[in-house]
């Protein structure tokens, strides 16, 4: 089977692989021999040995992307880190994974200097320089990953406090953009406007890697800004974003006078594809949307172990408020509490799309994965219903400690525990508040300990040397004590309800 990595050194070398907002170009050619040049110096210099890990931090650009598929040309797994995460996030992760080095860009180098310990950094230039010095080694340019191989070390958040790794195959990669290809009709004349953060598999994979695979143009922007992408959106093909982008793009439009507006609806009715997937898409906005651009967004089922498991059609009825059907190869079922087949209970996916496990967690794969009929299948986590057309509803997450915030999954127990940490919290409840715009909004309820009274300021600015910014409280309450059952747990939907 060919990987991603065989499809784009493929592509015609003269053709556009990626282009900034400026209208800088970077061609596959250039991507080539970039990645090369990484892989000979990982692989010459560092000792980076097929199957070793290796992390990366980089603004998005061309070297973000000849990063990735030098480390794959090294047969290495790649951990993306993010400017994004505060340094103590950023060295938890790195302390988890344990890569062989970090490769970073110039702008980045202090922070993953930070963050690194005893893990040798890679700088970009010296990536130049050490491709200067020996020419490309035949090793380097000639090695590619088997299918089998990890691709991918990716880490989501869980029920428990610390985020696992998600490992995904370069197969199993390959599998999931296969079947969203053949869904989406992805072609090398798609132009992508690309404005989601690269650490997670929507923007990394789902978005640019859909795209490069068949030899399209990603316009990569540093940044989500709703003016910028609508003006990108002037020569591009196709769009993809969480909910909470296509909220500010329709905000976007409606603060325009009308003629921006007639004419930035013009540019969107003129592409072939708006995707909204990573958390629900409220139908209210989906609306909106389709009055500027003449079409509801396509709306798809996701997760990080699974790449996009359920879409509505490319072509034929969108239902709003409906993920669709399964992609071509996933297997679904619904089952009950019990594991017998319903209507109503927890999606579970199998099939040659579906992550090889969580690193080092061996606990975590033994609830995650059920055997039915001789197939692995994967519990998502989501309670779902089908309709009798076969077309799967998300009711919502099985466990109230899973949130999705402006399409980034959280977990609560994870901010909870940050919380608690701070000496004047004797113990933290952290919900979901619904919100249409962010999908839900992150509350922390506080009992402050003994002799002290904590305030929002102090904890916020706390947390924000803990925790990346969209896990963040936006609500915050000092009580005495939260909502508990007869065991002292927290009834967490009581909890919601005192916020408002
Ligand atoms: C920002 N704000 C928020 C939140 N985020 N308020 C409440 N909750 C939030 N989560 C507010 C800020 O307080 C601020 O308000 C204003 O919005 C602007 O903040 P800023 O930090 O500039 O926000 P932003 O940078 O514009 O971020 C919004 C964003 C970003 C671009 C939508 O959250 C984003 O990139 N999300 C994508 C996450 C993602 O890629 N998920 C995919 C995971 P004020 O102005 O009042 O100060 S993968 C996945 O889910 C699976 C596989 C799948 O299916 O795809
Ligand atoms: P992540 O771990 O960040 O990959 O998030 C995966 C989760 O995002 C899924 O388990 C769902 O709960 C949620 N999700 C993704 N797409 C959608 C969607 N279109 N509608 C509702 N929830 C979604």
């Amino acid at each position: 089977m060919a990987t991603i990595l065989d499809a784009i050194l493929a592509q015609p070398p003269h053709a556009t692989a990626l282009r900034s907002p400026s209208g800088e170009t970077t061609s596959y050619g250039e991507l080539a021999q970039r990645s090369a040049g990484v892989a000979t110096v990982l692989t010459r210099d560092h000792g980076v040995e097929p199957g070793d890990r290796v992390a990366m931090l980089f603004e998005p650009g061309p070297a973000f992307v000849a990063t990735l598929l030098g480390a794959w040309r090294a047969r290495a797994t790649v951990l993306v880190l993010t400017h994004l995460h505060p340094p103590k996030e950023r060295t938890m992760l790195v302390a988890d994974a344990r890569p062989r080095v970090i490769v970073c860009s110039e702008l980045h180098e202090a922070a993953a200097r930070e963050s690194a310990g005893a893990v040798p950094l890679v700088p970009w230039r010296t990536v130049h320089e050490g491709e200067a010095a020996g020419g490309f080694t035949t090793k380097a340019m000639e090695a590619r990953p088997a299918a089998h191989e990890r691709a991918l070390q990716m880490y989501t958040s869980g029920t428990t406090g610390k985020p696992k790794g998600v490992i995904l195959q370069h197969g199993q990669l390959e599998a999931q953009l296969a079947a969203l290809a053949e869904a989406w009709g992805m072609s090398s004349s798609d132009v992508l406007v690309h404005a989601l953060p690269l650490h997670h598999i929507h923007g990394l994979a789902i978005a640019m890697l859909n795209v490069l695979r068949v030899g399209g143009v990603v316009e990569m922007h540093a940044a989500f800004e709703a003016n910028a992408v609508l003006q990108a959106c002037a020569h591009a093909t196709v769009f993809m974003g969480v909910p909470t982008m296509v909220a500010r793009l329709v905000d976007a439009l409606d603060a325009m006078t009308e003629g921006d507006r007639v004419a930035a609806s013009a540019h969107l009715r003129a592409m072939r594809l708006c995707v909204s997937g990573s958390a629900a898409l409220p139908v209210s906005l989906g609306n909106r949307w389709a009055t500027h651009t003449g079409a509801y967004p396509l709306e798809r089922f996701g997760m990080t172990e699974l790449g996009v498991a359920l879409t509505n059609p490319l072509h034929g009825e969108r239902v709003p408020g409906s993920v669709g059907r399964p992609l071509a190869g996933v297997l679904a079922r619904v089952v009950d509490e019990h594991g017998a087949a319903a209507q109503e209970g927890e999606l579970l996916i199998g099939g040659p799309t579906v992550f090889e496990g969580y690193f080092e967690r061996p606990e975590a794969n033994a609830e995650s994965f059920l055997e039915i009929g001789g197939e692995r299948f994967f519990r998502t986590g989501d309670t779902v219903r089908l309709d009798d057309a076969g077309r799967v509803r998300i009711l919502g997450r099985t466990s109230v400690d899973i949130l999705k915030s402006a399409g980034y999954k959280l977990s609560a127990i994870e901010i909870e525990e940050a919380l608690r940490r701070h000496p004047s919290v004797r113990d933290a409840a952290v919900v979901g508040l619904p919100s249409e715009t962010y999908g839900q909004i992150v509350a922390a309820a506080i009992i402050g300990a003994e002799g002290t009274t904590p305030t929002a300021a102090e904890l916020g600015a706390f947390l924000e040397e803990e925790l990346a910014p969209y896990k963040l409280p936006r609500r915050w309450l000092f009580v005495n004590d939260v909502p508990r059952n007869a065991l002292g747990k927290v009834v967490k939907p009581e909890l919601v309800k005192l916020f408002r």
